[in-house]
């Protein structure tokens, strides 16, 4: 049978910062003193109050919580590549980009709680809350790009984020197709850190790369070092620009790795090697744009310290008001659930009221 080539194409990878710290300066997309610091605090910042919630939840003190150590760069650079008109539809694992986002930290503090308040928009701005639903944001993210292409909105586009386990849901594909065909000014995301819970990305997809699934919607798509906060930046920042101009879509895969555990019940040692690991922690994105910095003059062990003593308070200060904060009521997860009261809503409530032990006595650290 002839065969002709009817289309042929390539997946690009894109690095600037290795994990030596060498810069390729074609590609440097030369931040200014005062952003590149902010970038870096703010991973910093993401690190710090990751450690913090582990140690909070092993004390009993925190409900389960999914660390976000070795995102970093993945989420706190597209976070800088945004503007407050942009809008931010991520899912679990972004918690210092959220925090460049507004966000207060008290208040993410009461979310990994498990208080229900810890959901209510914390800022008037265009963040949305937290979904640990896989995949569901992404729908989500196409229908606000919608709405902007629809009103003419030409100074903002969206950013979402997903894992690489929510592209084995439906969602994803048919966000990604309507995407393309209405051409809407969205970025998709992808962090590809190797593991759905113990599900490693080779048992995912059968695509060598994440980033070519773009190329099957019609729409570019780029595998970035997610470990490299420069290369995070740009390909961001690019991605955002096309938005911007009617270029539509545009999916970044960025190959990271989750380097702790997926959430705070799970032993990730039952399904991967020390070694794995070990190899992923020589990446580390933290380190790395410290010696950047240390490069361009801009920070030195006594920034280092007087950063960590800024972080120490702020986070202690958020874990105290956290503490402190409580009289919720146990049942407020049933007063949102539609917009106007519900009979078969309003008896669940009343059954799960009964089944506590003390009904309505309940606070916060004790349920
Ligand atoms: C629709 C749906 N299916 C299954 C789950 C259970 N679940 C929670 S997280 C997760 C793995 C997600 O992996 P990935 O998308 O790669 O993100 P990561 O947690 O690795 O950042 C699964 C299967 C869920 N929350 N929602």
């Amino acid at each position: 049978m002839p065969l002709k080539e009817v289309a042929k194409f390539s997946v690009s990878q894109l690095q600037v910062l290795d994990e030596h710290g060498q810069l390729d300066e074609k590609l440097d997309p030369r931040l200014s003193a005062a952003d590149a610091v902010r970038l870096y605090e703010a991973m910093s910042l993401g690190r710090e109050v990751d450690q913090r919630l582990v140690r909070l939840q092993r004390q009993g003190r925190m409900g389960t919580c999914p660390p976000c150590t070795g995102h970093e760069a993945a989420v706190c650079a597209p976070a800088l590549a945004m503007t407050d008109r942009d809008w931010f539809v991520g899912y679990y694992r972004e918690l210092g980009a959220r925090l460049m986002r507004g966000d207060s930290l008290e208040q993410s503090l009461h979310f990994w709680h498990g208080h229900e308040e810890g959901n209510v928009q914390q800022q008037p701005g265009r963040t949305l809350p937290v979904t640990a639903i896989v995949g569901a944001q992404v729908p989500h993210a196409v229908g606000i790009a919608y709405a902007m292409k629809y009103r003419r909105e030409q100074d903002s586009a969206v950013v979402s984020f997903f894992g690489d386990g929510a592209t084995s849901q439906g969602d994803v594909h048919e966000a990604m197709n309507f995407a393309a065909v209405w051409q809407v000014p969205v970025v998709f995301i992808c962090v590809n850190n190797q593991w759905a819970i113990s599900h490693p990305r080779e048992q995912q997809t059968r695509s060598e790369t994440i980033a070519q699934k773009a190329i099957a919607y019609g729409f570019e798509g780029l595998q970035v070092d997610g470990n490299d906060p420069l290369g995070m930046y740009l390909a961001t920042d690019r991605a955002l620009q096309r938005a911007r101009e009617g270029g539509g879509p545009t999916l970044i895969e960025a190959l990271t790795y989750r380097l702790l555990m997926h959430t705070t019940a799970d032993d990730p040692r039952r399904y991967r090697s020390d070694a794995e690991v070990e190899r992923w922690w020589k990446r580390d994105p933290l380190p790395r744009m410290r010696r950047y910095l240390e490069g361009r003059a801009l920070w030195g062990e006594a920034q280092q310290e007087a950063l960590q003593e800024r972080m120490r308070q702020q986070i202690d200060a958020a874990v105290n008001a956290a503490e402190q904060a409580g009289g919720w009521r146990p049942d407020v997860l049933f007063d949102h659930v539609y917009g106007t009261p519900d009979p078969e809503i309003e008896a669940q409530r009343r059954s799960f009221l009964g089944s506590l032990p003390r009904a309505g006595a309940v606070d916060g650290h004790g349920a």
